[in-house]
């Protein structure tokens, strides 16, 4: 009986297993151990930050199990084709909550915490979100990553470590002010530095040619210095599936051999400004979305993370056992934008220069393995370089681009002879004027695959600017609609929709979002609307609470949260927001007593630090809310608020709160736009242009279930060749003139007639956007949206059928469609590998 006793007794015992283990037990002591041994605190002196540390470390630890396993499973199969996903920018957003989603200990992880004495939320708030990115492109190839690892594609997202990310936005006097961002200073608990695998890249010198030893003429690079890439890794964890991927971000450093033998002379301070131009590489990410810097130091970070990230997989592809002029069956890598298309000569200069391939072979592997997601139609967003700029920095990469020229014209003028006008568009250098290294025609030559990132956009991509390229290689063109992650954007940032779902369908939908068809029935359950409406209402009192703490405006609730966050762009719009808001004030003035929908107008988004309109669009929505918030006669009726520091996790409080998601770009200028997307899931209706993705969304949602409104594109094109004549809309339109009147008479500038001037006049004048066509279409959409909102059963019924019909907007569809369709890579499931 006492060896029954016993054996009970071992079993009734928690076996704590500090590493691995999921269980309550094992997560407070290993939340203990990291407190002490990592920050040398206990539970009773313990900061929050440090708090926050153990807890991520605790988390950190069981992912880097996943990884390791699922890194060995793959590269234990020499048949794994591996995803590399090249982006300048990750956006990731805070890295706790959804981790522990991914892991499935939500639950009991709270419940560690809480017996420990805090509570899960306020340890999350803890957390400073690596923002390395500016806006929608940077956030996509985070929810890509996210989406990869939950299909469990084996893959590496490839990217820079900027020491400073986008910068934090304050707003002072209404103007936006740029702060820097010092994400890294308490610590980062994610990554883990793996200096062993550091890689070094040329920078600078000249080229020479030598004959090998089997008399072939061979070029070599002799650079100027060298610069050090310390690659550092974040795991990344699939939801509920044994698969963990990572990021792979390169920290630059100075080689540390260089500053000895080229500094011979004891030069000292020489050696120190080399170290100091080796680690600015990675300092600081460019605040610009969408628009031309120009700046040197940015072709050096495209070229020194592309030509890092290329050695690494080599590395991996010859430890594989790998011929090098096979890198493609082991790799497809993706360019996110042309930022990283200097692969396609980086790759190429390895294989030929380092690895004696020929080049035709090369050839065939560097465009095997290389793919092209274009990202936008504006004309001022594509990337093109100063060929000198070239080869002062990367001279041997240039001579490469030359020689792809050269054979690419000669390909061109033998399908198309005599054709010299495309045979000058197609060229990868521009010679219209000073010379340009153009990188789309770069990527478009070197890639098996060019895609555009919704079906409107690749249409427009196809028939505009890159018609050229569809006539020569039409096999090479496809479209894959963008997505975003349900994980994050709903389970996480609105537990309360997540738990009405769950009640209702059950939880398979994260991981398979056309679940969420089920839902359709419930429209038209009044009961289940009526929950459905105090989630709804519950979210909006938490972001109202935010919005006083932020800005010190009090909002009301049950009023309509009509919300546009975003980056701030003249094509995007915002202004058209506020021509609307000023309309809307102007008919309270007019008739105080008029019977109007209370809104709540909420802005959010950053403005690059040179781009004068956008901030000054940023004043005057500022300007705008300080005199509709405060005058007598709006009585509360009408707010405006701009919310500062527009970012990811600020994003996750906005969206479950929105009632009306404003997704009003010029028709043919927003490629696809991802926050439409986010607003739809989390049950708020679209007013919008028919542009990007939002036509698709409209497809999925049903005509009946959003509010259409403007131009189309090709109305836009027609209006411009036809000679577009904003001034003549503006006399004809009495709304319209008083709207614009009234910013002009200083009303919101403090009689600052002035101050305004720079919007108005290019609307009158210009309006390369078209707001004074759509203005009157968009004055009438919002009237019907003003309508609807008062049978509230209906708007309800209509959100609920957005949320049951956007199944295919979860980024997990996007990248099923790039393995089919451009990758050739299948889910490796690594428990029956
Ligand atoms: N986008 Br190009 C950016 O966020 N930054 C850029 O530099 C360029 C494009 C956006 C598009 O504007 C947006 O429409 C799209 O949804 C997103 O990329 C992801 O594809």
């Amino acid at each position: 009986s006492n060896a029954n006793n016993s054996k009970v007794k071992r079993a009734s015992a928690p076996t704590i297993d500090v590493r691995s283990g999921m269980d309550v037990e094992s997560l407070k002591q290993a939340i203990t151990e990291h407190l002490f041994y990592q920050q040398g605190r206990n539970i009773v002196n313990t900061s929050l930050n440090d708090l926050y540390m153990a807890v991520s470390h605790t988390v950190h630890d069981r992912l880097l199990q996943h990884e390791h396993k699922t890194m060995n499973a793959v590269f234990d199969n020499n048949n794994v084709r591996l995803v590399s996903y090249m982006s300048a920018e990750f956006l990731m957003g805070p890295q706790l909550g959804v981790n522990l989603i991914d892991l499935n200990i939500m639950a009991e992880m709270e419940q560690a915490v809480q017996e420990l004495g805090f509570s899960l939320n306020t340890i999350m708030a803890q957390e400073e979100e690596p923002g390395l990115g500016n806006g929608g492109l940077g956030r996509l190839a985070a929810c890509y990553i996210d989406s990869m690892a939950s299909q469990q594609i084996p893959a590496i997202g490839y990217g820079i470590r900027y020491e400073f990310g986008i910068f934090d936005q304050v707003i002072r006097d209404g103007w936006q002010v740029e702060i820097t961002d010092k994400w890294l200073r308490n610590g980062n608990p994610w990554e883990s530095a793996r200096p062993e695998l550091a890689v070094n890249v040329k920078f600078g010198g000249h080229t020479e040619s030598y004959l090998d030893s089997n008399e072939y003429l061979r070029y070599r690079w002799k650079p100027d210095y060298m610069v050090t890439g310390i690659p550092y890794d974040t795991p990344i964890m699939g939801y509920k599936v044994p698969s963990c991927n990572f990021l792979r971000l390169w920290k630059s450093e100075a080689e540390e051999s260089f500053d000895f033998s080229s500094f011979n002379q004891g030069d000292y301070y020489k050696a120190v400004e080399y170290k100091v131009k080796s680690e600015n590489i990675s300092k600081v990410l460019y605040p610009n979305d969408e628009m031309l810097g120009g700046k040197k130091l940015r072709l050096k970070q495209q070229y020194f993370f592309v030509s890092c990230s290329l050695q690494d997989m080599m590395n991996i592809h010859l430890r594989f056992d790998g011929k090098p002029q096979d890198f493609h069956k082991r790799w497809a890598i993706q360019l996110n934008d042309t930022h990283p298309s200097v692969a396609v000569a980086e790759l190429m200069r390895i294989l030929v220069d380092e690895y004696h391939v020929d080049w035709d072979v090369a050839w065939h592997t560097t465009c095997s393995t290389c793919s092209y997601t274009n990202h936008t139609l504006l004309p001022e967003a594509l990337e093109k370089w100063p060929v000198g700029l070239f080869a002062y920095l990367i001279p041997r990469v240039l001579e490469i681009i030359f020689e792809i020229n050269y054979r690419f014209l000669k390909e061109v003028s033998s399908r198309f002879p005599g054709d010299n006008g495309k045979l000058s568009r197609m060229s990868i250098i521009d010679e219209s004027g000073e010379k340009f290294v153009r990188m789309a025609n770069l990527a478009c030559v070197g890639c098996c695959a060019i895609n555009g990132v919704a079906e409107l956009h690749t249409e427009l991509l196809k028939q505009q600017i890159l018609h050229d390229w569809v006539e020569m290689f039409p096999e090479r063109f496809h479209n894959v609609t963008n997505g975003v992650t349900p994980r994050r954007f709903v389970v996480l940032s609105n537990p309360g929709l997540s738990n009405l779902i769950i009640e209702s369908i059950g939880d398979k939908w994260p991981g398979k979002l056309d679940e969420l068809r089920k839902l359709e029935p419930f429209a038209d359950d009044a009961a289940f609307r009526e929950k459905f409406r105090s989630v709804k209402l519950e979210n909006k009192k938490i972001l109202a609470a935010l919005i006083k703490e932020r800005t010190g405006v009090v909002v009301n609730p049950s009023s309509m949260f009509d919300v546009q966050v975003k980056r701030i762009h003249e094509y995007k719009r915002q202004h058209l927001s506020v021509l609307h808001i000023i309309a809307l004030y102007l008919r309270i003035k007019q008739n105080p007593d008029i019977d109007i929908v209370p809104r709540t107008f909420i802005f959010g988004g950053k403005a690059a630090p040179g781009y004068f309109s956008a901030k000054l669009i940023i004043k005057l929505i500022n300007s705008v809310g300080d005199v509709v918030n405060n005058d007598p006669d709006v009585k509360d009726r009408l707010k405006v608020v701009f919310f500062p520091d527009f970012n990811v996790t600020n994003a996750q409080l906005i969206y479950p709160a929105a009632d009306l998601s404003e997704q009003i770009s010029t028709a043919g200028k927003e490629a696809s736009g991802t926050g439409n997307m986010k607003f739809s899931m989390n049950g708020a209706l679209t007013i919008g242009t028919l542009d990007g993705a939002n036509v698709e969304i409209r497809e999925e949602v049903g005509n009946d279930n959003f509010f259409l409104f403007g131009l189309t594109a090709a109305q836009v094109e027609d209006a411009k060749r036809n000679g577009y004549n904003p001034h003549f809309i503006y006399d004809n339109n009495e709304e319209l003139r008083n709207v614009i009147s009234m910013i002009n008479s200083g009303r919101f500038s403090n009689g600052d007639t002035n101050l305004f001037k720079p919007i108005t006049d290019n609307l009158l004048w210009h309006d390369p956007f078209m707001l004074m066509a759509d203005f009157s279409l968009y004055i009438a959409c919002q009237d019907l949206v003003a309508e609807t909102w008062k049978n509230t059963a209906e708007w309800n019924r209509m959100a609920i059928l957005n949320v049951a019909r956007m199944g295919k907007f979860s980024s997990d569809r996007s990248i099923q469609d790039y393995c089919e369709k451009i990758w050739k890579v299948k889910p490796f499931n690594i428990r029956k590998a």
